[in-house]
């Protein structure tokens, strides 16, 4: 079967903003009496602003301390605060490979899609000045079921006319290779603890055309045989 297209994640895959979101929680919880720290945060990978909301408030023990409405508002205070600090991104803000990635597939005539749950994916990237490096970016904002459901990666591969068997998706989050499998496309995973994953690489650095077409190939040809 022909590699049809490769769908990326973007916090973690493209780009780095963990830390950004991170940042921004910390004030707003410090602000509620709840305190977090990076350990914490990494379980926020790839969640959504409501469900890390709601992760961060089951932590501090104040699951049911606000209204619907309240949690809106802190939700929007750390949204305010992390769009802020997507000030600081540049071109230079990708994390290594991932220019060369993209080029490299634009090359071979193979689709890419954009598959982030963070409503500010279309912004990051015309900051990262990639946004016509996607030919389809999947729509956050439409998505009803957070990763681990598929339902992102399904959308991006519908938006770019491939089946899920013919896609590649690429995440540094446990919930995202879990998506990316229900999916039914090959996972590639990015960073440690991602067992789950059909292919581990340590950091975007090795993450290259080759690589990803070696490692296609030879799933293909099992899939044949066995
Ligand atoms: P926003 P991804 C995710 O991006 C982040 O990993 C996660 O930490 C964040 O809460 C989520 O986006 C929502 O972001 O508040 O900007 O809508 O990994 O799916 O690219
Ligand atoms: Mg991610």
């Amino acid at each position: 079967m022909m590699l049809k297209a490769v769908i990326f994640d973007l916090d973690g895959v493209i780009t780095d903003t963990a830390h950004l979101h991170f940042l921004a929680w910390r004030s707003v919880a410090e602000e509620i009496g709840i305190t977090i720290d990076e350990d914490f945060n990494a379980e926020l990978k790839g969640i959504s602003r409501m469900e890390s909301l709601k992760r961060i408030l089951r932590h501090g023990g104040k699951e049911d301390a606000f209204s619907d409405k309240q949690c809106l508002a802190l939700a929007g205070k750390k949204n305010a605060r992390y769009v802020q600090s997507l000030a600081s991104l540049t071109e230079a803000s990708m994390l290594p490979g991932i220019r060369e990635l993209l080029a490299d597939i634009r090359a071979a005539k193979v689709k890419t899609g954009l598959a982030s749950v963070s409503l500010n994916a279309p912004g990051i990237l015309h900051a990262l000045g990639i946004a016509s490096a996607f030919d389809f970016c999947a729509d956050a904002s439409r998505i009803i079921c957070s990763k681990p459901d598929p339902e992102i990666f399904l959308a991006a591969c519908e938006g770019l006319n491939v089946r899920p068997e013919e896609a590649i998706g690429i995440e540094d989050a446990a919930a995202g290779v879990e998506a990316i499998n229900a999916a039914g496309m090959l996972s590639v995973g990015i960073g440690p603890g991602l067992e789950r994953a059909a292919m581990q690489l340590c950091s975007t650095r090795e993450l290259t055309w080759n690589r990803l077409t070696d490692f296609w190939t030879s799933r293909t040809v099992s899939i044949r045989n066995s």
